[in-house]
């Protein structure tokens, strides 16, 4: 089968966030329906949904109550299958989350277990608390992804959570619970989806419950981290269901090395088609993701490089609903935010592999402007804070760690236009609606040349015709501390991507070129302008 994906250009949508089309301050399927043409109009050809199955929202929606239904505030079934047949009207593909590494605590099959039941008890991990003199601990000492025990205690045994406590990790030990999860999956394909966006898929599998080694975050993890149990579970599922189908699999996967990434992409293995690596995206943090450092260009070009050599196809992504937004975080605070932004699109839409373009940055979006935690709603910085609290951090502290690093900063409502609300909703959004979406909105810049919207729309066309953005060879070109620069090569076709990401100008020695593009109209041959990036063309010598 043709690998149409790798033409693509895939859109994230985050559904409570998008569009709300009823008045309860939530986003929908109708909301997603009525904003198609303006996807089309970009050049999107694949969408991935975010969670829109029902759920209890302790994560919104990645902990999931029923795997074969639309969540109401989203809208039913028979809305979901006509954005399916909207989008398939555009020729717009759909890709939905898949999470099965856990479900909701509120699944039945969760409250089964709870009550024993011989058959679903074991769909989860379960195992009696350890005794310390009198004291009773937890199993081991692993720690959960949001901060804490990974444990909780439910009658006479301890459950497995490696996220919030309402999010029990299935046990892929069970056959049953491969058999309900392939039926899943089929479910989907038969409606019309094209893939899935598979979450945090390389820790399914879990090879033992021992203690883990004390790290600063999550212990336990050598347990659980790629492991050949996932990789057959993915192989079964390759050839049991998605060979039968015309659709494609990209994997969270956490720590991943790009070693791990080719074991789970390679065609032999047939595991997934691409992954979401995060290397790139801890270029300014240490450790794990809450402590927070200046960002490095130079890590990150090494990193990126390096996972555009090492992988023969992967994703290419600086935004999605977990990540601070780009234009916050990879350029400086006083960097000017339209240059910079179309600097940033260039960069993921001009690299080897499926870009995948998260909502709103396309139109510049910035950080949400949150005051203080009770306008954040996001579990995961709402559980940091509750440890760091229980570590004696002083409030400002906590306080910053949370603005700067809470995956609430991409969760704000869409920016359409500068009515209330930003066009969001007529009613109260369930997140605070950015204070700068008057002048950062979609309506102001789709008629304006100059937009970062207008140039998404323009880099994105050009891929679409460029057979060495599309196919061609990638390879850096050694630049200047400040510069990014790497050539696509495709038979006679050479282009060079040229990325300032300093607020100097800077010189280029190049031989005769042809300007493709640029986010300055008046681009000059000499000098890149801060926060220039452009696409040349080589004469043919
Ligand atoms: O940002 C991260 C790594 O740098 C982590 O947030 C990681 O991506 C995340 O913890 C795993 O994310 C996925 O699974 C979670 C859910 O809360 C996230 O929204 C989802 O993307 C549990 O389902």
């Amino acid at each position: 089968m043709k690998k149409w994906w790798k033409e693509s250009v895939v859109y994230q949508i985050y559904p409570r966030s998008f569009c709300d089309s009823d008045g309860d301050g939530v986003g929908d399927i109708p909301g997603i329906i009525s904003k198609l043409d303006y996807l089309k109009s970009l050049g999107v050809d694949v969408i991935w949904l975010s969670p829109v199955y029902p759920s209890p929202n302790d994560d919104n929606g990645y902990d999931i109550s029923d795997y074969k239904d639309i969540h109401p505030d989203f809208g039913t079934l028979a809305d979901f299958d006509r954005m399916v047949a909207e989008c398939r009207a555009r020729d717009i593909k759909i890709i939905m989350d898949l999470v099965i590494n856990h479900t909701s605590d509120e699944h039945k099959w969760f409250k089964l277990a709870k009550q024993n039941d011989p058959i679903y008890r074991d769909y989860y991990i379960w195992k009696k608390g350890k005794l310390k003199g009198k004291k009773e601990l937890p199993p081991n000492n692993w720690t959960s992804f949001f901060g804490g025990d990974a444990w909780k205690k439910e009658g006479e045994e301890y459950y497995l959570h490696l996220f919030s406590t309402k999010q029990p990790d299935l046990n892929w030990n069970n056959e049953n619970v491969y058999r309900e999860i392939k039926e899943v999956l089929a479910f989907w394909l038969d409606r019309g989806v094209a893939g899935f966006r598979c979450d945090v898929i390389n820790i399914i599998f879990k090879t033992s419950l021992e203690d883990g080694k004390k790290h600063l975050a999550l212990t336990g993890k050598e347990h659980y981290v790629s492991k050949e149990g996932a990789h057959e579970i993915l192989r079964r599922l390759r050839k049991d269901i998605l060979s039968k189908y015309d659709c494609f699999t990209v994997g969270e996967t956490v720590l991943v090395n790009t070693q791990m990434a080719r074991d789970l992409c390679s065609s032999e293995r047939g595991e997934l088609d691409m992954v979401f690596g995060f290397e790139h995206m801890e270029s300014d943090q240490i450790g794990y993701k809450w402590f927070k450092r200046k960002f490095r260009l130079s890590r990150f070009k090494k990193v990126i490089d390096k996972w555009q050599r090492e992988l023969e196809w992967n994703t290419n992504y600086l935004e999605n609903h977990d990540q601070p937004r780009s234009i916050s975080r990879f350029v400086p605070r006083d960097a000017p935010k339209i240059p910079a932004a179309k600097m940033l699109g260039l960069m993921v839409l001009s690299l080897r592999g499926t870009p995948f373009i998260y909502e709103g940055e396309e139109i510049g979006m910035t950080n949400g402007d949150f005051e203080s935690l009770d306008e954040i709603m996001d579990v995961e910085s709402h559980t940091i804070d509750k440890l760091a609290v229980k570590l004696h951090f002083p409030k400002s502290i906590r306080w910053k760690m949370i603005k700067y690093t809470s995956r609430d900063n991409a969760r704000t409502p869409m920016q359409w236009n500068n009515s209330e609300n930003a066009g969001f909703t007529s009613g109260t959004p369930w997140l605070k609606v950015n204070s700068n979406y008057k002048s950062i909105n979609v309506e102001n810049q789709s008629g304006d040349k100059n937009s970062v919207l207008s140039f998404y729309k323009q880099i994105i066309n050009y891929r679409k015709n460029s057979p060495a953005l599309l196919r061609g060879d990638y390879k850096m070109i050694k630049s200047s501390a400040n510069t990014f620069f790497f050539s696509r090569d495709c038979g006679t076709e050479k282009l060079i991507i040229m990325l300032n990401f300093s607020d100097s100008r800077v010189k280029i020695n190049m031989p005769p070129n042809e300007i493709q593009v640029s986010n300055f109209p008046l681009a000059d041959k000499v000098f890149l302008q801060p926060y220039e990036g452009r696409i040349i063309k080589l004469a043919k010598q």
